[in-house]
């Protein structure tokens, strides 16, 4: 089944010099790339990206890490939009799981990740969960003339474009951010 995912090198990624190497090994793969984006991220954007985790005790953490606060303001992140034919699971695969410390010592995570002693995952990379989370995530991060496909539905009007269904099927829970981060 063809699926697309969004891709984030996370600020330790970047911090790390990594964002070569992720793009290297997603190169080896037959995804397609059809959307690339350099962006610091803001807090509206990381709590809306990880919404699902907004009950959790890390969360706070998660959202210094991941808006580079963590790095004293360092740590922009590059985000990628792939798409092709189980696209999920070969992401996930190069990824690897969610803890660096569990993740195969091959994949991204397991080679370069590392849980902090405040407990942070600096796991590198984001990859989406599903297609679901997939679609949410790319919309979430790029608007529909930033993607070099037609992957989604997306409406034109007064000379500006959004998706048609910006929420994605089922998912968002949250308000969705106003600004372009
Ligand atoms: P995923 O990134 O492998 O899809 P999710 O459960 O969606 O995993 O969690 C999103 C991110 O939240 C993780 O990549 C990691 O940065 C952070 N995270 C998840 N679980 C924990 C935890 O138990 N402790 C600390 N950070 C966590
Ligand atoms: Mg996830």
């Amino acid at each position: 089944m063809t699926e697309s995912i969004l891709l984030i090198v996370k600020p330790d990624g970047m911090i790390k010099g990594l964002a070569g190497h992720v793009l290297r090994r997603f190169e080896e793969t037959d995804l397609k790339l059809v959307g690339a984006r350099l962006a610091k991220v803001t807090d509206q954007l990381a709590a809306t990206h990880y919404h699902h985790l907004r009950d959790k005790p890390f969360f706070e953490e998660l959202i210094h890490f991941i808006t580079g606060r963590l790095y004293a303001g360092q740590g922009s992140v590059l985000a990628f939009a792939y798409t092709g034919e189980d696209a999920v699971r070969k992401a996930r695969a190069i990824a690897g799981a969610t803890n660096p410390e569990e993740a195969d010592y091959r994949s991204i995570r397991g080679s370069f990740g590392r849980v902090t002693t405040k407990g942070v995952f600096e796991n590198v990379v984001h990859v989406s969960s599903d297609a679901i989370e997939g679609e949410r995530e790319i919309k979430l991060w790029f608007h529909p003339e930033e993607i070099t496909v037609d992957l989604f539905p997306a409406i034109s009007a007064g000379g500006q474009s959004a998706w048609a269904d910006p929420g994605g099927p089922k998912t968002r829970t949250g308000p969705w951010p106003q600004e372009k981060v």
